[in-house]
């Protein structure tokens, strides 16, 4: 197939990442936090906004915030599905510079490719920036692209209350991101998101390209412990219900009976947990914390649930507390698009590049467009597999080989006119 010299400028990309990247820097803790809908975030927003004015693609924003940046097609038959690649810009907090706005300016780096040839690509190629995929002031994460690809109806995402009591809605008005197009309204043919790994695998196999064959399934709930207020020096342990130490109970039990049960695949984390009234001499009456579980396999999930929730009724017994649970996300295990997985295997291949076949750990916007179009995913390694920190860190020249594999994958399924 006949393409034009579609070439990527690498140092382009390079130079909008560090541009993004300082965008919400904490100089303090490090990192950058543009969480979900905060100014730090619209400010984000309102960046990569320009960026693709600058590359005079349409942009529309949807009514849960997401944006697109749309690279019109060279026919106007308008019957032809685009091609859409997309990550997000939201991040957690002090987090690092890639997680999310590789893939987003990597996808602007492919415009200007196109731009630079004056190749116009027989399809509308479509850049996405889907609101919330971290999910940390509003569950569930991925929270733009499942209601994009129908999980989740808008009026029920724009009413969710964020861990800060703020309703996405209205946050989303007062950034000036409530948009008008409906969500879903532009479904792609096929969908790519370039992403770093995340993980060590890459790194310790000494691999260049991850081609994302799967992503595992994701469960994760607020659990709530009630139990009494009590003078830390007076009280002896036969008579407590100390809500603070049911809840260590619940991590040691995850890390120890959980994961124990599966320690090759099973993964608990608690990222979030507070006690109160949280002072030095009193037996805490109440402990809130968030469990999130783990597992490529739908099957061993729900055994890690189950293990979980039947402690939680023992110990409740066994400590005279009361435990409340609600769960804030679950998402079954997701299998990507194997042909074109294969095209992103062909392609690192063509380009000389080391490549291995894998499943990627964390949650993605692809899981949830899987539900409407062909889906697949390419890593670049992550350096000692350290994600959501400030150290987050992959090197420039894997960065542009990634995006230059991108590129390779996009040209073959675009002709061009
Ligand atoms: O939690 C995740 O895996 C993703 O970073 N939201
Ligand atoms: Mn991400
Ligand atoms: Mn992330």
């Amino acid at each position: 197939m006949p393409t034009k010299a579609v070439s990527l400028d690498g140092q382009h990309l390079l130079a909008q990442i560090h541009a993004l990247a300082a965008v919400g820097a904490d100089a303090e803790a490090g990192g950058r936090t543009r969480i979900a809908l905060t100014d730090a975030e619209k400010d984000g927003r309102d960046l990569v906004v320009q960026w693709m004015r600058e590359l005079r693609l349409d942009v529309r924003v949807d009514r849960i915030g997401n944006i697109f940046g749309i690279l019109q097609a060279a026919t106007d038959e308008g019957n032809q599905r685009p091609l859409m690649i997309g990550s997000h810009i939201d991040t957690v907090r002090n987090a690092g510079a890639l997680d999310g706005c590789y893939g987003v300016l990597a996808g602007l780096a492919i415009v200007r490719a196109y731009r630079k040839a004056r190749a116009q690509p027989m399809r509308a190629i479509i850049i996405a920036a889907f609101t919330n995929e971290e999910g940390v002031r509003y569950q569930p994460d991925m929270m733009g692209s499942l209601v994009y690809a129908g999980g989740l109806a808008v009026d029920e995402a724009l009413a969710t209350i964020g861990t800060d009591g703020t309703r996405l809605g209205d946050e989303l008005e007062r950034i000036g991101y409530a948009g008008l197009l409906e969500p879903g309204s532009m479904v792609p043919h096929e969908y790519l998101e370039l992403h770093i790994e995340q993980g060590p695998v890459l790194e310790a196999e000494d691999r260049l390209i991850g081609v994302v064959e799967n992503l595992q399934g994701i469960s994760w709930q607020k659990i709530t412990v009630h139990g009494t207020a009590n003078h830390a020096g007076t009280t002896p342990t036969r008579l407590r219900h100390d809500a603070g130490y049911v809840a260590a109970a619940i991590v040691a039990f995850l890390r120890e009976q959980v994961v124990g049960a599966a320690p090759e695949t099973t993964l608990a984390t608690t990222g979030s947990l507070h006690l109160e009234p949280d002072v030095v001499n009193v037996i805490p009456r109440k402990a809130t914390f968030t469990v999130d579980l783990r597992d490529p396999d739908e099957s061993r999930l729900q055994i890690a649930e189950k293990r979980l929730a039947d402690f939680l009724v023992e110990i409740a017994r066994r400590e005279g507390v009361t435990i409340e649970t609600e769960q804030l996300v679950r998402f079954e295990p997701v299998v990507f698009d194997a042909g074109l997985a294969d095209e992103i295997e062909a392609s690192a291949q063509r380009l000389g590049l080391s490549h291995l076949r894998m499943t990627s750990g964390a949650g993605h916007d692809a899981q949830m467009i899987a539900r409407i179009a062909r889906a697949a995913m390419i890593f670049v390694p992550s350096r000692g597999g350290v994600s959501h920190n400030p150290r987050e860190h992959t090197d420039d020249e894997q960065l542009i080989h990634g995006a230059r594999v991108l590129l390779d994958v996009v040209q073959r399924r675009l002709a061009v006119a």
